[in-house]
């Protein structure tokens, strides 16, 4: 048991290293952006999109590798995951990572983390086949890897629980068992994202392979508007998954603090199984410009975007006040950043929902508005439940201290990502186009103070994987002095 507990941990380390180190070096590309469209850094336009198409493609990737750690380390304390995918899913990240990178930088590639179609091969010289290539065989190889793993997942459940609808617990919402024996949130949570990112990672390789034979020969065309749906089926559905898989930490974590149980009661259950079909059908509000696309499917993506992450959003929230609600719960780095998680999830999602208004998609969609909200609930929600969970595990594991230097980060990183997401809103309420290389002057304040801020994050989120990194050496020594016990014992 002990070795396998070990085990276990070195490769969910191992994607959280991964993970963080790469948010570190993307946001460095961020700043560097911004500073760019601030006037302050004479940046070629080239250089700025190929930043864009690695920051964007690096942090949702990044983001998504670390959270599916966080994942696989909960998951594996209920059903039984395989180690082996969960190795083959990494060495493919960082193969596709390692050519995506040449593809973005060596050849010049730039069509931003949507490549939507037909951009990839209508590039207008700015690259050329073979970057194009490396990037698009990168990202399938990514996807494929990604794929397996939630097959992985999707097996393991349906083999302890007898099915996914079991795994989201429709048993329990239908009566037929009771809720004392409801699964718990993090197989609840796993069986949802298994769902929907199985869905959007086959949409994905289908639509990647359609850009690559384009590539290859533009005399083969597809569908546009098949293809724009398929890479927002994919585009939408993937960056999503990332909070529903960071959030397993906190059904996990708040209740190791508060000594009180997260239950599955029926309206979570119900809320689960509500996100998952809405996370599956309002990709159709990136389409909402697309007059061509049957009006019905507009109105629903419309409409259900109000509701997509709310019912799991509320469900989660008001637990979450619930458990530490005079439980005399101990504030540290990980139930500080999991707590302030939620927060960023929350205040994130409100400039969202105004944004899938129909009549202020038509305003804002393309301003700097859709990255000021996404950027609150990725780097305040989602990156928090990360960095939340590199707390925790450093000290359950290795009972690592943290420092007055760690505790200022932590407000660093709060007060900084408010900064940067609040310079994108002002910025998208000035009209600033989004993915501009060049502001106007007026457009420029804003991109400077959001360099500024980026800059606190940045070193803020160093600390925190500092941290991480202390406790991995830690645990190696200590490891390594274990090992040499069992060999004189033997
Ligand atoms: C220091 C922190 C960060 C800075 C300074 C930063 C900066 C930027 C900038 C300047 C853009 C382009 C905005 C435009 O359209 O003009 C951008 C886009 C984006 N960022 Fe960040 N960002 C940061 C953190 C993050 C994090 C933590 C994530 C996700 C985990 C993220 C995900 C994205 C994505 C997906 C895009 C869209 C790319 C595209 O439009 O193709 N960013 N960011
Ligand atoms: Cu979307």
């Amino acid at each position: 048991m002990e070795t396998t507990m070990k085990s276990r941990s070195n490769l969910v380390v191992s994607y959280i290293t991964v993970g963080g180190i790469v948010i570190i070096v993307m946001m460095i590309f961020g700043i560097l952006m911004l500073l760019a469209q601030g006037g302050v850094l004479d940046l070629p336009a080239a250089s700025f999109y190929q930043f864009l198409t690695i920051h964007g493609t690096g942090m949702v990737g990044a983001a998504a590798l670390a959270t599916a750690g966080v994942m696989w380390y909960f998951l594996s304390h209920y059903v039984d995951l395989s180690k082996k995918v969960m190795s083959i899913n990494l060495v493919l990240f960082l193969v596709g990572v390692v050519m995506v990178i040449i593809g973005v930088f060596s050849f010049k590639y730039a069509s931003s983390w949507t490549f939507l179609y037909p951009l990839p091969a209508l590039s207008a010289s700015a690259w050329g086949t073979v970057g194009a290539l490396l990037y698009l065989f990168g990202m399938l190889i990514l996807g494929i890897g990604f794929l397996l793993f939630y097959l992985d997942s999707g097996r393991a459940i349906i083999k302890k629980h007898g099915s996914l609808a079991k795994g989201l617990g429709w048993d329990v919402i239908s009566g037929k068992k009771s809720e004392k024996d409801a699964p718990s949130g993090a197989v609840v949570a796993s069986t949802m994202v298994t769902i929907v990112n199985i869905t959007a990672l086959t949409a994905g390789a289908t639509v990647l392979i359609m850009n690559i034979i384009n590539v290859i020969n533009p005399a083969i065309t597809f569908d546009p508007l098949l293809a724009k749906n398929l890479t927002y089926a994919f585009g939408h559905i993937f960056a999503n998954s990332i909070i529903y898989m960071g959030v397993i930490a906190v059904y996990e974590i708040l209740p190791r603090y508060t000594n009180r149980p997260w239950k599955s009661s029926k309206a979570f259950l119900i809320a689960w199984t509500m996100s998952t079909v809405f996370t599956l059908i309002i990709y159709t509000h990136h389409l909402l410009m697309d007059s061509v696309m049957p009006n019905w499917m507009l109105i629903m993506g419309q409409i259900l975007s109000y509701a997509n992450g709310l019912p799991v959003l509320v469900v989660t929230a008001y637990g979450a006040l619930m458990i530490v609600y005079k439980s005399g719960i101990k504030w540290d780095m990980a139930s500080g950043l999991i707590y302030m998680s939620m927060f960023g999830w929350v205040v994130g999602v409100v400039p969202a929902i105004v944004d899938a208004t129909i009549v202020v998609n038509h305003v804002m969609h393309n301003t700097k508005w859709v990255p000021g909200h996404f950027h609150m609930y990725m780097a305040l929600g989602a990156c928090a439940m990360i960095f939340g969970f590199m707390y925790f595990l450093a000290k359950e594991d290795s009972n690592m201290k943290t420092y007055i230097l760690d505790k200022i980060a932590f407000i660093a990183f709060t007060l900084s990502i408010v900064g940067l997401s609040g310079s994108f809103l002002v910025s998208g309420a000035l009209s600033t186009p989004r993915r501009w290389a060049t502001h106007i002057p007026e457009w420029m304040a804003p991109a400077v103070f959001g360099a500024v801020a980026g800059v606190f994050a940045v070193l803020s989120v160093t600390v925190f994987v500092i941290h991480f990194i202390r406790y991995i050496n830690k645990r190696n020594k200590v490891n390594a002095k274990e090992d040499l016990k069992d060999k004189k014992l033997a």
